[in-house]
């Protein structure tokens, strides 16, 4: 039987941190129990109308299950969810419950933290930096500091992991070692949660094992 094909950086800039959003794809089919294929692109690859016909915008991820070819990692993960058992409930309120939080993660909080990743990797020289770094971080820390008053002392934002944590956790943890995730250490915490899951440390296992060149754990 032929494996879905996902797509990632060949040589991602993030030197295995599992930043780029391949990770949360992996995680999900990880999590699912499907196995899969990588096929890694470069940069240049990536602009070919090979690539293009696959993805608009020629980015990855990208995901190929035979006829049917998927770009944008929220609809990836959200077509493993839907057929496959673990990352969405069976009761109907709470699913559509989960999909909303798969909703704020890419739509709510991964925008103002994404803002200032890219502020902070490609605007440094920028007149206005200093300014508007302060600007970035505040809208960062209204979205924390909401999360983190509903997030309370739960484990995951509804009542069991779901595909709307998985993307959170993928979305908080490009603040890992900003200091800022640190302020609210039930969000820290969640995102730890989510790390420990067996099902992520295998997809980060992975990803890593691109950047080392060394062969997969198993
Ligand atoms: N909305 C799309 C999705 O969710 O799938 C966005 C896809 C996207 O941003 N892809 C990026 C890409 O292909 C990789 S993930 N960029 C190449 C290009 O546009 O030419 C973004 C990313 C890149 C690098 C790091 N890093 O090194 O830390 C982190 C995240």
């Amino acid at each position: 039987m032929t494996l879905p094909t996902i797509t990632a950086f060949e040589r991602s800039p993030d030197r295995g941190r599992g930043l780029a959003r391949d990770m949360r794809v992996r995680w999900a089919l990880e999590e699912v129990g499907q196995a899969y294929e990588v096929r890694l692109v470069s940069f240049e690859a990536m602009k070919e109308p090979a690539h293009r016909a696959l993805h608009p915008f020629g980015q990855i991820p990208t995901y190929e299950e035979g006829d049917l070819a998927l770009f944008e990692s929220g609809a990836i993960v959200f077509h493993l969810a839907e057929r496959h058992a673990g990352l969405l409930p069976d009761d109907a309120n709470a699913r559509a419950r989960a999909i909303a939080w798969m909703f704020a993660a890419l739509t709510t909080v991964e925008p103002p933290i994404f803002d200032r990743s890219i502020a902070m990797l490609l605007e440094r020289d920028r007149t206005w930096y200093a300014e508007r770094l302060p600007v970035l971080e505040e809208r960062v820390h209204a979205r924390l500091g909401e999360l983190s008053s509903r997030l309370g002392d739960a484990d995951w934002l509804d009542a069991a992991f779901s595909a709307g944590d998985l993307l959170m956790v993928t979305v908080l943890r490009r603040l890992n070692g900003s200091g800022l995730l640190e302020k609210y250490p039930n969000l820290a915490a969640y995102v730890a949660r989510g790390e420990a899951r067996p099902a992520y440390k295998r997809a980060f296992e992975d990803q890593l094992a691109v950047f080392t060149g060394k062969a997969p754990t198993r």
